[in-house]
Formats: structure tokens, C-alpha cells, sequence
């Protein structure tokens, strides 16, 4: 039976998960960790050092090599990859690629040279510009203001100018390096960077991951002549797409048939961005239910019933994979916020969630914290801003038990206020992500928000939905099929509110909005 891959090129690893839609089951789950297994990127967590905190870039062909890695420990495991008879994917959002030479240019990869060294000389920039970047609030200005102002970027993107979206960061670069802007005639997403490794040749960005960008205009699925103009001279022509998230790109290079063993003609579909791949791998792309995923950034996002967008100015409106929109907000002070204050109190996960669970009480006996320990986007945060109020112990960071909950207590209030715009209470949260199984955690999501908390087997809706992407398009499975198969949640993992926590947030969620008002 024909199995279907979903890869996910994210911020710490890239991951592998294929699929047989026939059986329901998962039968290769793979992946590698930049950090880890590619220790000569110096990249701990996905992103080089950089003396500016504002400043986040990835080398991108560690994302190259981390494909070779991947595909040859899946054939050294002895998965059969001929087997595999749809190929689509996933990446982090708005993180950019820029080639001198476009892959359609560039020729066959020659299966005898590691990838990563027939993509090096293709690259007109050394490094690519990563979601966490927040370097480009004048950038963001001069943008919004030659188009007539975030009224207008937000009517017709779903955001407004926004620091880490691909258009500003496009300008940075041609602002700051204009010969080597000039040298660039191709500029891709994460996730069209990655299918065009695939294909061979160049991939367009599809309207999902595009409406990351502050160019696509919503409402024709076409970059916008005017947005393309204001960001930086030539744009039009160096912009690979879009097209919609279902389009067929074509069959897999000649140089993963021969190195690796799948089939010559296996089909390769759109890539989109994480969430948007997350919104169909966890099985919420009719609108109902809203998705919080806990991974190096923590999201919240749904389907949306009709298009809205936020008057704060935080949350944003991108392309649905199977139809319509979605709504999502950012947080960059998620996974590594939570393991900055583990590592502060010497805590693993579970002396965490222990912390959590047993040794604290919901509404942290008054304790609260701004957990801002790297810029943030929601609330915009040029600078990092750690603050605590509470016990003396709590202010000068001696109450292990109370800074673990403390940390998670506020994002989650965070979460919570920073989603009114779309205006839905949700009573049900499905969860994923690499912290989704943390019950600690999601404890303090059910009793901040009311609601019930489920999560499905895998942490990785990301690469799931790459791979029900796949089967969707390229076995003409329906989406509801294969959310029952897959997408269903972990009936060992259901977390409701702990009884009499209804009011438990009331003052701490006043005082935590007073706080972040006085921030400014
Ligand atoms: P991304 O897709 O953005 O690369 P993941 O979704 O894989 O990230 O999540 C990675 C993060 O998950 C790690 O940074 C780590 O902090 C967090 N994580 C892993 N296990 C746990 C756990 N048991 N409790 C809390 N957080 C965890
Ligand atoms: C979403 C965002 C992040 C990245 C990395 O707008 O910036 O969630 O997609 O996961």
C-alpha cells in the first residue's frame, strides 16, 4: 500500500513522518536535531549567535544538510522509501533564502556530491533571516508608510507591517547589501526553499506560508503590486509564486531516487508553513476548535469562520491549507523561556511538572511574572523584560516551584489576552507541539482558559500534516477520513480544569494586563 511523507523543516530539527492512510498508521517517524547532530552550524537551537538580541539568522544550508542526514538514516533503518507515493512538507514561517542562481538555473544535483555542497554556490547570502529576527521596526515603517499606513498593509495582508515577515526582512537586505540584493534573483520561504531541494528546480511559495510575508494580498491570492514595489526594486521577479497549497510541483529529483530508493515519478506537493501544516495535521481545518502549539515558539491559531483581522495589531490572518483562513498570534518567548527558568532552578521536566502540579496552586499564591527573556512580538517587546511581583522569594528568584509556574502561568494569560480579536471562547484547546506533554502544562491551560485540553499521539502536527497533505492531494484521501485515522486525540491525554479554579485567575489576569500596560 502506498505511504505518504510529510517532512517539517523547523526551527530546531527537521523532521520525517510517512504515513499509510489505509492501515491508520504511522510507520516512519524521523528526525534530526540541528543543535544536536549538526554541531559544526554552531546552532544550538536552530539560529547562530548573534551580539544583537534583535538579530536572528540560520545558516541555510544546515537545513540542506540536514536533509541528507534525515533521508539516510531513514534508508539506514531500513524503511523503504519506494514505497512512498507522495512527498509534501512544511517549514517555519517567514524565514527567507536568497539564491544568485535560481534552482530552476542551477541543474541537475549530482548524486555523487552532498547536497549541501551543489547549493552552496547558489546562495547569494550567507545566512537566512529566521521568524525569532525583530531587527526591522524602521524597516516595518518605511513600508506601512509608502503604502498609506497599517491600516492598510493589515486590510490587505490579514497583518500588519510586522518585524519578523518575510517583505521587511526583504528590505533589510536591500537596504543594507544592495549589490548583493542585486546579485539576488531568487528569494524563498523556508518551505519553498525545502520543495525546491525536492523537485530540483524552483518551487513556488504557496499562499499558506505566502500571507507570512506582509505582500500576498488576501483577497486575490496575488502578491500585491503595491507592497512588492514598496519593500524593494525587482521584487516581482525574484518571488517564486504563489499558488495554492494543493498544487502538484512536479516528481522528485533524480538525486533522492538514486541516493535513497523511492520511486522515479514520485509526485511532490506545495510546501506551507508549520502552523498553517498544523492546522491540518491536528485535524482543525473547519473552524470550532482553536490549536495551541507549544514549540520553540508557542502559537495559537484556528480556522476562521469569516476573514477578521486584529485591531491590536498582533494576531494574523494566513492561508487555510484546505480552504479559507486561519487565525494565529505568536509568541516568541515559549519553549525557551520555560527552559530557561527549568535551567535557573536546576528543574528537568519532571521536577517541572511536579513543581507544577503538586507543589503549587492555580493562580501561583498571588505570584506573578513577565516571562520576556528574549524580544518578543506579542506584545511588541524591542528589548527582553523579566519582571516578578509577589512573595520576596518569588522577586528575587529563590521559589523554584513558584518560578516554574509562574513562567507557564503567565504565557498562558498571555495567550488568552492576546486572542480576544478573533472572538471566539473556546471549551476546547487541542495541543501539540514538543511541550504538549508536559501535564503540568496543559493543567495550567485548561484552568487559565476554562476549557478542555486534548492532544493527539504525536507531538508533530507539523510533519503530520505534511504527510495528510500528501495523501490528501496526492491519493485524493478526504481530509475527514484522515482526521479520524490520525487526528484523533490521545484518549490517555485529556486534561479538564481542576474544580474551583473558575475565579482563580481573575485577579493575576488584571494584574497581568495592568503589567504589561505599564511596559509600555
Ligand atoms: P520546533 O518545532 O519549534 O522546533 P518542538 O515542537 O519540537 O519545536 O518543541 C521543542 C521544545 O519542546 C524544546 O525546546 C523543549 O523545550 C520542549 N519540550 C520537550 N519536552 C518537553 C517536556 N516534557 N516539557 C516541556 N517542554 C518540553
Ligand atoms: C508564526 C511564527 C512561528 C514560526 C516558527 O508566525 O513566526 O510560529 O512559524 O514555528
Amino acid at each position: 500500500m502506498p505511504y505518504y511523507l510529510g517532512l517539517d523543516s523547523s526551527t530546531q530539527s527537521l523532521s520525517a513522518m510517512a504515513i499509510d492512510p489505509e492501515s491508520g498508521r504511522v510507520v516512519l517517524d524521523e528526525s534530526v536535531n540541528f543543535g544536536r547532530d549538526l554541531p559544526h552550524y554552531a546552532s544550538p537551537h536552530g539560529f547562530l549567535e548573534n551580539a544583537n538580541p534583535n538579530i536572528k539568522h540560520s545558516n541555510p544550508l544546515m537545513w540542506v544538510e540536514a536533509l541528507d542526514l534525515l533521508l539516510g538514516r531513514v534508508k539506514a533503518s531500513g524503511f523503504d522509501l519506494s514505497q512512498v507515493a507522495a512527498i509534501s512538507g512544511a517549514g517555519q514561517q517567514h524565514g527567507s533564502v536568497y539564491l544568485g542562481t535560481p534552482l530552476s538555473e542551477a541543474g541537475e544535483f549530482p548524486v555523487s556530491v552532498a547536497l549541501r555542497d551543489s547549493v552552496a554556490p547558489l546562495l547569494s547570502r550567507a545566512t537566512a533571516p529566521i521568524w525569532m529576527d525583530s531587527s526591522t521596526t524602521a524597516i516595518c515603517s518605511e513600508i506601512a508608510g509608502a503604502v498609506g499606513g497599517d491600516a492598510v498593509v493589515t486590510r490587505v495582508t490579514g497583518s500588519r507591517t510586522i518585524e519578523r515577515f518575510t517583505g521587511p526582512q526583504i528590505r533589510k537586505f536591500y537596504r543594507e547589501e544592495p549589490a548583493n540584493y542585486a546579485k539576488t534573483r531568487e528569494i524563498h520561504l523556508v518551505s519553498s526553499f525545502m520543495a525546491s531541494l525536492l523537485v530540483g528546480t524552483s518551487a513556488p511559495i504557496d499562499t499558506g506560508d505566502g500571507a507570512g510575508m506582509n505582500l500576498l494580498d488576501l483577497a486575490t491570492a496575488t502578491f500585491s503590486r503595491d507592497l512588492l514595489e514598496a519593500t524593494a526594486p525587482g521584487l516581482v521577479d525574484k518571488l517564486p509564486g504563489p499558488v495554492p497549497s494543493t498544487q502538484k510541483l512536479g516528481q522528485l529529483a533524480r538525486y533522492f531516487v538514486e541516493k535513497y530508493g523511492f520511486q522515479p515519478g514520485t509526485s511532490v506537493y506545495a510546501f506551507t508553513g508549520d502552523n498553517p501544516s498544523s492546522l491540518i495535521g491536528m485535524g482543525a481545518s473547519a473552524p470550532g476548535c482553536a490549536v495551541v502549539s507549544l514549540g520553540t515558539s508557542d502559537t495559537v491559531f484556528a480556522a476562521m469562520r469569516e476573514p477578521k483581522t486584529d485591531p491590536q495589531g498582533y494576531g494574523h490572518v494566513f492561508g487555510n491549507p484546505a480552504g479559507g483562513f486561519m487565525s494565529l498570534i505568536c509568541f516568541a518567548n515559549g519553549s525557551l523561556a520555560r527552559e530557561r527558568v527549568a535551567k535557573d532552578v536546576g528543574y528537568d521536566w519532571e521536577a517541572f511538572t511536579r513543581a507544577i502540579l503538586e507543589e503549587t496552586k492555580p493562580g501561583n499564591a498571588g505570584n506573578l511574572m513577565l516571562p520576556f527573556f528574549v524580544p518578543e512580538m506579542t506584545p511588541k517587546l524591542l528589548a527582553p523584560a523579566v519582571k516578578r511581583f509577589g512573595s520576596q522569594a518569588f522577586v528575587e528568584g529563590k521559589d523554584a516551584a513558584a518560578l516554574a509556574r509562574g513562567v507557564v502561568e503567565a504565557q498562558a494569560l498571555s495567550m488568552q489576552y492576546h486572542s480576544r480579536w478573533i472572538g471566539e471562547t473556546p471549551t476546547l484547546l487541542l495541543v501539540t507541539g514538543g511541550a504538549s506533554r508536559n501535564r503540568g502544562i496543559l493543567q495550567v491551560l485548561a484552568d487559565v482558559f476554562q476549557a478542555e485540553i486534548r492532544t493527539l499521539k504525536t507531538g508533530n502536527s507539523s510533519a503530520l500534516g505534511a504527510a495528510l497533505r500528501a495523501a490528501q492531494a496526492g491519493g485524493g484521501y478526504a481530509f475527514a477520513d484522515l482526521y479520524a485515522r490520525f487526528a484523533a486525540p490521545n484518549p490517555d491525554l485529556k486534561v479538564t480544569p481542576a474544580p474551583g479554579t473558575e475565579r482563580a485567575y481573575d485577579d493575576l489576569r488584571a494584574r497581568f494586563v495592568a503589567e504589561l500596560g505599564a511596559l509600555g
